[in-house]
C-alpha cells in the first residue's frame, strides 16, 4: 500500500477545527468546507451529512454556516444555511467560497436524478442564494478564481469523461471561462491525472486559487486507487486514497501549469485522518486564505468526517512548485 506523507512545510493543527460535536442541529459528518474572508470575518460554509454517526447511518445532506474572527475558532450558526432538494435535485454538497470584486459566490456540487453537476450561486448573507448556473452533467468540483482573468470569470472544474478514458475513473482538471458566470466556454485542460505521480485515478480542483506574484497558487485533489485495501472506515471496502497536491498556474493563462510539487502537499497522518471516520485517508481542501503575513491557511475535510486546518508559508509553497 502507498504510504503518502505531507510536505515538511505543512503545519497541521493539533485537532480539527470543526467536528460533529460543534453542530447544534442534526449531524453526523461535517467536512469539505469552503472558507473565505468577507466583510471583516472569516466565513465557513461546510457540508453536513446528517444521520446517526454511531449507527453509521446517513439520512441526507445540507450545508451549515460558521463564523470566526481568527480563522481557527469557529462559531457555528444555529440553523443550516443551504439545501437543494426536490424536483430533479437530490442534494448539494462540497461548497467553495470566492469573493470577486466584493461579491461572494459559492460553487457547489449537485446530485440530480440525471447526473452530477456544478452549481454557482451568489449570496450576501449566506442564508439566501441566487443560483446563477448549474453545469451540464457530469462535471463538478468547481472553484472560481478571485478575479477575472483577461476580462472573463474563470473557474477550475473536473468533468467526468466515461467512454473516452477507458470506461473507468480517469478524470483531469480543466479550466473554463465566462463573461457572466452563466455561459461557460474556452474549456482547456490544465492538469491530467497521468502527470501527477501520486494519482492513478483522478485529479481535480480543491480550494479556490490564490494570487501570488509568481502565479496562481492552487491546491488540487489527487486520488490514488489501491485495490489491495479492504475495509477502511464504515464501508466494506474503501480503496481510494485522497491527498492534496499543490501547483502554480500562469497569471495570464491559468491553463498553463508553471510548476507542480511532484509529491502530496497534504496526506493523512493524524488519527482523525487515518484511523477514524466514514472514509479514512481522505484529505480534501476547500479553502485557502493568504494572510498579509505570508501565512497560508489551508482548510480541508479529513476522512469525510471532520474539518481541519494546516498552515504553511506562501514562499515555501511556491518553492515546492518551482524548485526541482
Ligand atoms: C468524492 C466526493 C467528495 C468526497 C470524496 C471522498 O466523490 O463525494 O465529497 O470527499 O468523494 O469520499
Amino acid at each position: 500500500m502507498e504510504d503518502f506523507v505531507s510536505a515538511s512545510v505543512i503545519k497541521k493543527l493539533e485537532k480539527p477545527v470543526l467536528t460533529r460535536f460543534d453542530i447544534p442541529y442534526q449531524t453526523a459528518l461535517t467536512f469539505n468546507a469552503g472558507v473565505t474572508k468577507y466583510n471583516g470575518k472569516y466565513v465557513m460554509v461546510f457540508r453536513n451529512d446528517y444521520g446517526d454517526y454511531d449507527a453509521h447511518r446517513l439520512d441526507g445532506t445540507n450545508l451549515g454556516l460558521a463564523l470566526s474572527d481568527d480563522g481557527i475558532n469557529w462559531e457555528v450558526q444555529p440553523t443550516p444555511c443551504f439545501k437543494l432538494e426536490g424536483g430533479d435535485y437530490k442534494r448539494a454538497y462540497d461548497p467553495r467560497l470566492t469573493v470577486i470584486d466584493g461579491e461572494c459566490y459559492m460553487c457547489f456540487a449537485v446530485d440530480t436524478h440525471h447526473g452530477l453537476h456544478g452549481g454557482i450561486a451568489k449570496t450576501e448573507d449566506f442564508y439566501h442564494y441566487d443560483i446563477l448556473s448549474i453545469s451540464a452533467p457530469d462535471n463538478r468540483n468547481m472553484v472560481l478564481f478571485p478575479e477575472k482573468v483577461n476580462g472573463l470569470y474563470t473557474r477550475l472544474e473536473r468533468p467526468m469523461p466515461v467512454y473516452s478514458r477507458g470506461h473507468h475513473d480517469r478524470f483531469d482538471m480543466w479550466l473554463a471561462q465566462s463573461p457572466d458566470l452563466k455561459f461557460w466556454g474556452n474549456n482547456k485542460l490544465v492538469l491530467a491525472v497521468e502527470n501527477v505521480p501520486f494519482a492513478n485515478d483522478k485529479v481535480g480542483p480543491a480550494a479556490p486559487p490564490v494570487k501570488t506574484e509568481k502565479g496562481w497558487l492552487t491546491t488540487f485533489h489527487a486520488v490514488y486507487l489501491d485495490t489491495t485495501r479492504g475495509k477502511h472506515g464504515w464501508e466494506d471496502r474503501w480503496q481510494k486514497i485522497y491527498t492534496s497536491g499543490i501547483a502554480l498556474l500562469d497569471l495570464e493563462d491559468p491553463s498553463k501549469v508553471i510548476g507542480m510539487y511532484d509529491k502530496p502537499l497534504i496526506a493523512s497522518e493524524k488519527t482523525w485522518e487515518k484511523d477514524e471516520g466514514f472514509r479514512t485517508d481522505v484529505i480534501f481542501p476547500g479553502g485557502m486564505i493568504l494572510e498579509d503575513s505570508g501565512e497560508v491557511k489551508i482548510y480541508y475535510g479529513a476522512a469525510d468526517t471532520v474539518e481541519c486546518v494546516a498552515t504553511a508559508d506562501v514562499d515555501d509553497l511556491i518553492k515546492l512548485c518551482i524548485e526541482k
